[in-house]
Parts: structure tokens; C-alpha cells; sequence
């Protein structure tokens, strides 16, 4: 293994529009700031980077949207998740944006060096066009109906209601999201980036060089290269990005993840114009992207592949991917609005940002999906932050108040106990690191907090409060081997949860430690003066964890009605099943209430063969003298029925309307009575 000299951490660049959300953090942010603070504190050369994504289609669509321009969309979020990751303490070195005039040059020239090296096919194909709109069609600006299940809301790249991946060419009647219209094929010439040409040096790699990547990664990774891979297009006809920087381009940008991982390289020169090229070109580097699992094929084939292409760059040493984070047993969702959001989580917990981090850290989805749930929030700041570690601090230091007015007092002679005690955590450092090196956070964190159990079971076991009257020797020796563990647990969560770090070194007056004092029980020299403590942390109550719960129901059943207003499409039928039904226009010739019936309305309808009786439940909806002289359709064939007393000959079609009321179908124009509809 070679011996790196610094480490580059880059964690994924969020959409810019949207806010983040616990998924977010707990996939990706959280994780890359434990580790970047781990190193730090280790006095290790680091840099991290962070920054918005501010290009692709998703944006473009959002402002058509709202009738605003792209730039005013990721100018929005931009500041927002700059601001929430800010608050919660994860700590780039710098936050950018793909839109910043560097990483437009940066990105551009990355471009034109693979160009001029000839690492790209031109290619030429046909793509759906606008000619109202007069540009070509995003995959996701073109909508139809989906060949397999025939929802006639389906994308360019998917079926949302099936869920099957589409190709804009598979849509049946395809519309042009813009303007409405039915889209042209049209040659257009893209860039390829030939990854088949890669394959093998890839392959050789990933799958003999780097086992040692999480099994989630390398799995995927392997899947991918066993697939075969294909060439890839990095251009698009788009009118936001950046442009192609070649002859005969216009009117087309760099796909979004062609510049976006190009923007880690873009970020570190805006940090450090001068010094940049060490982090990203010198071998003794160590690259490490951090990353959900949607995003692994571009960091571990797509970007490498860009990076060997270009020549000069290092590749990443590893990517622990992480998979998704759930809430409540449901797949987060930013349509759906089934997500917490952090900045509503601030608003709702000001001041409480290391609960989070405790909480998604404890959970982290480290091997496989996993869930989060406010009980489970409630459980573990209640049981685990506030009874273990906040009351072991608390009894520590208050104690020390008491009895020695703060001052750490010498410790005498050690007994079996204190040195049994002292044995369980001295090799808490060694736990702690072996498992952040391997990106282990959920079992590092909890490695972390076994220090803290073991104080306070060393507390209560010890009872000084019941010693100091006849044994002030011992207490002196029980509190300062309490206040040992309590400095050493400053440092241990340092990577967790700073904010509580700060505090506690706050109380315990040392404003700095290095990570390599971890384990030592001499970090406070009798005599040092502590402060007078606070609480770390607080309980949390069952009406505030209800009151969350009851957010998240709102937000379900908002979800589920608008869930039943378009059911999903039935199993397919046949043409024959189809031609059964004999579906007619009548023109309503009378219309009344049903005696003792409030649903039903008794109707004459002139169907051109000498007219019939239909019975129909809508009358709820409708005030008889209205429907009078209107068209209907009615199922002509269907077997009569008696329905209070009156035998009705066919159904009247009808439709719910936003509110709920049923509608009748009605011909756009007036048809002659009798029309068969087909
Ligand atoms: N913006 C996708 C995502 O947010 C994409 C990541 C880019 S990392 C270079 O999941
Ligand atoms: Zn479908």
C-alpha cells in the first residue's frame, strides 16, 4: 500500500433545486465530515470539498415551472444548502457551484484536452425535436404513453407509474413537454466518450486492485463491467450548461455529469489557485469520493475513465458509497414531500444538530437500506445521549464542583476496580480508528459511546456521593479517573458530534486536544480548574415526537388522496374485450330524484331507437333541471337492473373531479342521439 501524504475528499455536489434532506446527510455528508474531521484532528494534510450541481435538465424544468429563469432556481438553493450543511457543521473547506466562472473554464478545457487528444467518437443519431420550440428534446421534455402499461403520463426515461426504463423512441403518441406538440425526428451529432476502450484497464482496476472497496461498490462495479460497457454521450442539445468548446456546437452543453465531478477539480482551484494541482496530480494523494449509491457508476467507471483519458490526474483510492436512508418505512421522497428536511429540522430542534448526527450516524446505511424513524430519534437521544453520556458528564462535574470547587483533585492509590475500569478503555483508540479507516462509522460511534458507558457503570458502581463522607481519599481518586474518561470522550466524539465536543471541552476548560491523547488518563493535571457544566443534553417528550409523527401523517394522507384520483391502469385488455362494451350518446330528454333514494336520479334518454330509462347515483352532484337537454354517454348494452323499483337499461358514464364530484362525460359537440363512441 503506498504511504499517501494528504487526503482529497470530495463528497457528492447536491442538485441545486431542491433543499437537503436526512437522507442527504446521512448518506453522504455526515459520513465525509466524521472522516475529514478524524483526519484533521490526526494533524493530517486534508482538503474537502463540497459544492452545488448546478446544470442538467431537472433545473431547467423546475424554472420553466415556475416561470423564473435556471439561474434563479440554483441561486435559491444554492443558498440554502450551503446554509443547512453550514449549521450543521459539516466542514468543507470550500462550498462552490458548477456555475462559478472557474469551473466553467476549468470544465470547458477538460473537454478540449480530451478533444484535441482524440478521446472522443462523434457520433450522429436521431432525437426528437421541437419545431415550435425550435430546439431539441431532453429524454425528460417529452412525454407519452408507456408501451407496457399504457400510462399516458410517461417520460422519455421513464414510466413512473410502472417503472420501467423507456428510451424517448418506445413512447406511443410522444409530446413535446414545451409546447404541446407532437416532436420531429431530427439528426443531431454528439461526443462520445468510448468506455468500451476502457473496459479492460477498468476492469483490471477495480476488480483485482481494489477488493478492499465496500462490498456494496464492488459489486455494483462488477455488474457494470460484466455487462460489457458502452460508449457514452458527454454532450447534449440544451440551452443551460456549458457550451461545447468546439467548432460546429452550438446550441449544445456538456452533459451534467460530464462537468459535475469535473467541478471537485474546478472547487479545489478556486480554493487554492496556486496549489491545487498537489491535491488532484501528485501519486502521494489519496482521492476519496464520498457518494450515494445512485451516483456509484459515475464515480468509480464514468469519472475514473475521464480522468485516464485526460492523462495527468490521479485515480480515486476508494468511494464508500452508502445506500439509501428510508423514513418511517417509506422511500424518501422530494415529490412526494416525504423527507425531513433539515432546515425544518432546525426550526423544529434549534440548537439540536448533534441529535441528527447521533441519530443517522447510529443508522447509517452503511451495507444496506435503512430506516429512520422519530421513535427511534426519541429512544436514542433519551436512553443513549441523555442517560449514558449527558449523565455521566453531568454527575462527573457536578461532583467535582462539590466536592473539590472544580479543581481535578490527585488520584491515589488505584484499586482492581479503577485499574479493571481503566483497562476497558485503553484501547478505545485503536477500536475507534480501526474501524473510521475502513469507513465504519455506525460501529466507530458506537465504540465511541461504550467510553461513556463505561464511566457512568463506573460511577454508579463506585457511588462516591456515599463515600465523601467517610473516604475523601477515594472519592478524589474515583472523580479524577471520571474526569480522565470525561476528557477522553471530548475527544473520541469530536468526529460525531462537534457541537457537544466544543461544549464539553468548554466544561472541562481545554479548548483544544490532539487525537493522539485519546486513551491517556493524565489529560487533566490535578489542580486544573473546570467549569461550572450545563446540561449536554436533553430530553426529548413524547408530544414533541407526536407532533413529527402527526406531520408526516398529514403529509401521507395529502399523498394518498391525490393517489386516488388516478388509480393505476387496469391489467391490458384485448381490441374484442373492448369492442363488447356498446358505449352510445343519448340526448337527456327528463331528469328527477328517486323517491327515498338521495343518490339516485331517474333519467329519459333519447338513444335514437325510441328511447330508454336509465337510474343513476349522481344525484348528489347534480340538480335535475340542469342535466336537461344535455348529451350524455351510457353503457347501452349492459344487463338492466332494478334499482329502487325502476328497472335501469344501462349506466351513465361519469368522472371525479378535483373536489370529488362525479361529472358526466359529455360529447365536446353535439352529436345525433344514438352515436355509437369508439
Ligand atoms: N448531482 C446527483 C445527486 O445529487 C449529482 C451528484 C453529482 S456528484 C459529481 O445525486
Ligand atoms: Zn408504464
Amino acid at each position: 500500500m503506498t504511504n499517501f501524504k494528504r487526503t482529497t475528499v470530495t463528497s457528492a455536489l447536491p442538485y441545486a433545486n431542491g433543499p437537503v434532506h436526512i437522507g442527504h446527510l446521512a448518506g453522504v455528508y455526515i459520513p465525509a465530515d466524521i472522516y475529514v474531521r478524524y483526519l484533521r484532528l490526526k494533524g493530517e494534510e486534508v482538503l474537502f470539498i463540497g459544492g452545488s450541481d448546478e446544470h442538467g435538465v431537472p433545473i431547467t424544468i423546475k424554472a420553466k415551472k415556475e416561470g423564473v429563469t435556471p439561474q434563479d432556481i440554483v441561486d435559491r438553493y444554492h443558498g440554502i444548502i450551503k446554509k443547512s450543511f453550514e449549521e450543521f457543521g459539516i466542514t468543507f473547506d470550500i462550498y462552490s457551484r458548477t456555475t462559478s466562472k472557474t469551473h466553467h473554464q476549468v470544465a470547458s478545457d477538460f473537454f478540449k484536452k480530451l478533444y484535441d487528444k482524440g478521446e472522443f467518437i462523434e457520433q450522429s443519431s436521431e432525437q426528437y425535436y421541437d419545431e415550435e420550440a425550435k430546439q431539441f428534446l431532453a429524454d425528460r421534455y417529452i412525454t407519452g404513453t408507456c408501451p407496457h402499461c399504457k400510462n399516458e403520463h410517461a417520460y422519455g426515461d421513464q414510466c413512473e407509474a410502472c417503472g420501467t426504463s423507456l428510451s424517448p423512441l418506445d413512447l406511443i403518441q410522444p409530446k413535446s413537454a414545451i409546447s404541446g406538440n407532437t416532436p420531429v425526428l431530427k439528426e443531431t451529432k454528439h461526443w462520445y466518450l468510448p468506455l468500451d476502450k476502457h473496459e479492460a484497464w477498468l476492469r483490471k482496476w477495480i476488480l483485482e486492485e481494489h477488493k478492499e472497496w465496500k462490498p456494496n461498490v464492488y459489486g455494483q462495479c462488477k455488474s457494470w463491467l460484466d455487462m460489457g460497457l458502452q460508449p457514452r454521450a458527454v454532450s447534449r442539445d440544451l440551452d443551460w450548461g456549458i457550451s461545447v468548446p468546439v467548432a460546429g456546437a452550438e446550441g449544445k452543453v456538456l452533459y451534467v455529469w460530464f462537468d459535475a465531478p469535473i467541478g471537485y477539480i474546478s472547487n479545489t482551484k478556486e480554493l487554492l489557485p496556486d496549489s491545487w494541482e498537489k491535491w488532484w496530480k501528485d501519486p502521494e494523494t489519496r482521492l476519496l469520493h464520498f457518494i450515494g449509491k445512485d451516483n456509484i457508476v459515475f464515480h468509480c467507471i464514468v469519472f475514473p475513465a475521464m480522468l485516464k483519458a485526460e492523462g495527468s490526474y490521479i485515480l480515486p483510492e476508494n468511494v464508500p458509497a452508502n445506500e439509501f436512508l428510508n423514513l418511517e418505512g417509506d422511500k424518501i421522497s422530494t415529490s412526494r414531500n416525504w423527507a425531513v428536511w433539515l432546515h425544518e429540522y432546525l426550526h423544529d430542534f434549534p440548537g439540536k444538530q448533534d441529535i441528527l448526527r447521533y441519530v443517522l450516524t447510529a443508522n447509517a446505511p452503511e451495507t444496506k437500506d435503512n430506516d429512520f424513524t422519530w421513535k427511534d430519534f426519541q429512544a436514542r437521544n433519551n436512553n443513549e445521549l441523555v442517560a449514558v453520556f449527558g449523565n455521566f458528564v453531568n454527575r462527573t462535574l457536578v461532583l467535582t464542583q462539590k466536592y473539590f470547587e472544580g479543581k481535578v483533585p490527585a488520584r491515589g492509590e488505584l484499586n482492581d476496580y479503577d485499574n479493571q475500569t481503566l483497562s476497558e478503555f485503553a484501547d478505545v483508540k485503536r477500536e475507534v480508528e480501526k474501524l473510521l479507516d475502513i469507513f465504519r462509522f455506525r460501529d466507530a460511534q458506537k465504540e465511541a459511546m461504550n467510553l461513556a458507558r463505561i464511566g457512568n457503570k463506573y460511577l454508579a458502581d463506585t457511588e462516591p456521593w456515599k463515600l465523601a463522607k467517610t473516604d475523601m481519599q477515594r472519592v478524589a481518586t474515583i472523580m479524577n479517573i471520571s474526569l480522565q474518561i470525561t476528557a477522553n470522550l471530548a475527544i473520541a466524539f469530536e468526529p460525531f458530534l462537534p457541537f457537544s465536543a466544543a461544549k464539553l471541552r468548554g466544561f472541562i476548560n481545554r479548548p483544544n486536544f490532539n487525537w493522539s491523547e485519546l486513551g491517556s488518563i493524565d489529560l487533566l493535571p490535578a489542580g486544573h480548574q473546570t467549569n461550572t457544566p450545563e446540561l449536554l443534553f436533553e430530553k426529548i417528550e413524547d408530544d414533541v415526537i407526536e407532533a413529527q409523527v402527526q406531520k408526516l401523517l398529514a403529509t401521507k394522507k395529502a399523498n394518498d388522496m391525490e393517489n386516488q384520483s388516478t388509480n393505476p391502469i387496469r391489467e391490458n385488455i384485448v381490441f374484442d374485450d373492448f369492442t363488447k362494451l356498446d358505449i352510445r350518446v343519448g340526448t337527456v330528454l327528463t331528469c328527477e330524484k328517486v323517491p327515498k333514494a338521495d343518490k339516485l336520479l331517474v333519467f329519459k334518454i333519447d338513444d335514437g331507437l325510441g328511447g330508454r330509462t336509465i337510474v343513476s347515483g349522481i344525484a348528489q352532484h347534480y340538480k335535475p333541471e340542469d342535466l336537461i337537454g344535455k348529451q350524455v354517454c351510457f353503457i347501452a348494452n349492459l344487463a338492466p337492473r332494478m334499482l329502487k323499483g325502476i328497472a335501469s337499461q344501462g349506466m351513465i358514464l361519469s368522472a371525479e373531479d378535483a373536489d370529488g364530484r362525479l361529472v358526466v362525460v359529455s360529447p365536446s359537440s353535439q352529436v345525433k342521439a344514438g352515436s355509437e363512441v369508439k
